[in-house]
C-alpha cells in the first residue's frame, strides 16, 4: 500500500507515519520548502537507512503550489491520501485569515480537484475538526450537528468539511472527514495551550522558567490522544464506504484542570507561577464542545483509552527528560 500525507511533519502526520510504516506502507510526505531542514518528530525514519529513500520519501510542494502537487501525484498514484496540513492556529486564524483560508480551504479544493482527475483516485481523509460547530446548538455533538464556525479557521475548515461531501455525494470520491477535537500528546507544537503547560511545569520544576502566561485558564476542552486519533483515521480509510466521523473522548476538562494535573505531577502549585495575560485571549471563546463519537466507536470499533491525567503526564515526562538532557549536553 502507498500512501500519501500532507502536514506529515506535524504531530498527526508523524504519528501517522509511525502506524503507516509499522502496517508495511510506502509513506510519501508532502513538506514545505523552507529555511530550516528541521524535522524533528521525524528525525529517527529519517536518518534511518532502511527506511528513508525505501519506504519513506519526502517531496517538496506546497498547498498553494497546484503544478507541483499534480506532478507528485501522479508519479506516486497512491492508495490513500491523508490530508493533515493547513495553519490550524485558532488565535493566529484571527491574525492572519487570509492565509489562514488560503491554505486550509482552497489548498483542500486544489487537492480534491487533482485527485477529480487521478484514475484511480486514492481513497481520501481529510482531518477536519470540531471548530467547524464553532459555538455548537447542541451539546454533545455528532456527525449531524450544524456547523456554525465562529473563528476563520473555523470557517475554512467547514469550507474544507462540505467540499469532502461534495466531491463524495456527487463525484463518487472516496472521501472522509475526520472531525477531530482536541488531540494532544509530547509532539504537540508549543504554542497550543497543553504543550505549553507540559513544558512550563517541566522547566519550573528545573529551575529554568520562573512564570507561566496564559490566556482563558476558564475555557473548556474535549482533549483526546494523538496517537489514538491517527489510528481511527487509517481505520476509516478501510471501511466498506466512505463517511464522516466524529472523534472524541466524550468528557471535557478546563484549561485550569490541565494546568492542576501538570503542575502536580511535579509536585508543584500552578497558582504560585500562572500570570494572565490578555494578549492570549481569543474574540471568541466556543462553548459546550463535547464530541459524540458513537459511529466510531460502533462501526470502526474506536474508543479513546487515555485519561487526561495520563496525558499530562506523559507529555510532562517528555519534556522534563528532554530539557534534562540538554542539560546534560551543555555541562
Ligand atoms: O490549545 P489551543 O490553542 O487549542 P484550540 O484553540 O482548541 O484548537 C486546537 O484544537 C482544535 C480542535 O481539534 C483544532 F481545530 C485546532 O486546529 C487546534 O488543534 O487552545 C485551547 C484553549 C483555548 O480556549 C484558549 O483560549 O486554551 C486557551 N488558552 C489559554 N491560554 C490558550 C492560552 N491557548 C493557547 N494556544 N495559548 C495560551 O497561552
Amino acid at each position: 500500500m502507498r500512501a500519501v500525507i500532507t502536514g506529515i511533519t506535524g504531530q498527526d502526520g508523524s504519528y501517522l507515519t509511525d502506524l503507516l510504516l509499522a502496517k508495511g506502507y510506502e509513506v510519501h510526505g508532502i513538506v514545505r520548502r523552507s529555511s530550516t531542514l528541521q524535522r524533528p518528530r521525524l528525525d529517527q525514519q529519517v536518518h534511518d537507512q532502511s527506511i528513508y529513500g525505501k519506504r519513506l520519501f519526502l517531496h517538496y510542494s506546497d498547498l498553494t503550489d497546484t503544478t507541483s502537487l499534480r506532478r507528485i501525484l501522479s508519479r506516486i498514484v497512491p492508495d490513500e491520501f491523508y490530508h493533515l496540513a493547513g495553519q490550524s492556529h485558532v488565535g493566529l486564524s484571527f491574525e492572519i485569515p487570509e492565509s489562514t483560508c488560503e491554505l486550509t480551504a482552497m489548498g483542500t479544493l486544489r487537492i480534491l480537484e487533482i485527485l477529480r482527475d487521478l484514475s484511480p483516485s486514492p481513497r481520501f481523509l481529510h482531518a477536519s475538526s470540531r471548530e467547524i460547530f464553532g459555538t455548537p446548538i447542541c451539546s454533545p455533538q455528532n456527525e449531524d450537528t450544524p456547523l456554525n464556525p465562529n473563528s476563520p479557521y473555523g470557517a475554512a475548515k467547514a469550507f474544507a468539511n462540505q467540499l469532502v461531501k461534495i466531491y463524495r455525494d456527487s463525484l463518487g470520491l472516496f472521501g472522509c472527514n475526520a472531525i477531530c477535537y482536541n488531540h494532544e500528546s509530547p509532539r504537540r507544537a508549543e504554542n497550543f495551550v497543553t504543550r505549553k503547560i507540559s513544558i512550563a511545569a517541566a522547566s519550573i520544576k528545573l529551575g529554568l522558567q520562573k512564570e507561566l502566561i496564559l490566556g482563558n485558564i476558564d475555557s473548556s476542552r474535549d482533549w483526546g490522544c494523538a496517537p489514538e486519533f491517527v489510528e481511527a483515521m487509517w481505520l476509516m480509510l478501510q471501511q466498506p464506504n466512505p463517511k464522516d466521523y466524529i472523534l472524541a473522548t466524550g468528557k471535557t476538562h478546563s484549561v485550569r484542570e490541565f494546568l492542576e494535573l501538570a503542575f502536580q505531577h511535579v509536585g508543584l502549585d500552578w497558582k504560585t507561577y500562572y500570570r494572565h495575560d490578555p494578549r492570549f485571549q481569543r474574540p471568541v471563546e466556543p462553548e459546550n464542545l463535547r464530541g459524540d463519537a458513537s459511529r466510531a466507536s460502533i462501526e470502526l470499533g474506536w474508543k479513546p483509552k487515555t485519561s487526561l491525567a495520563q496525558l499530562a503526564a506523559m507529555m510532562v515526562d517528555h519534556d522534563l527528560s528532554r530539557l534534562e538532557q540538554s542539560i546534560l549536553e551543555k555541562q
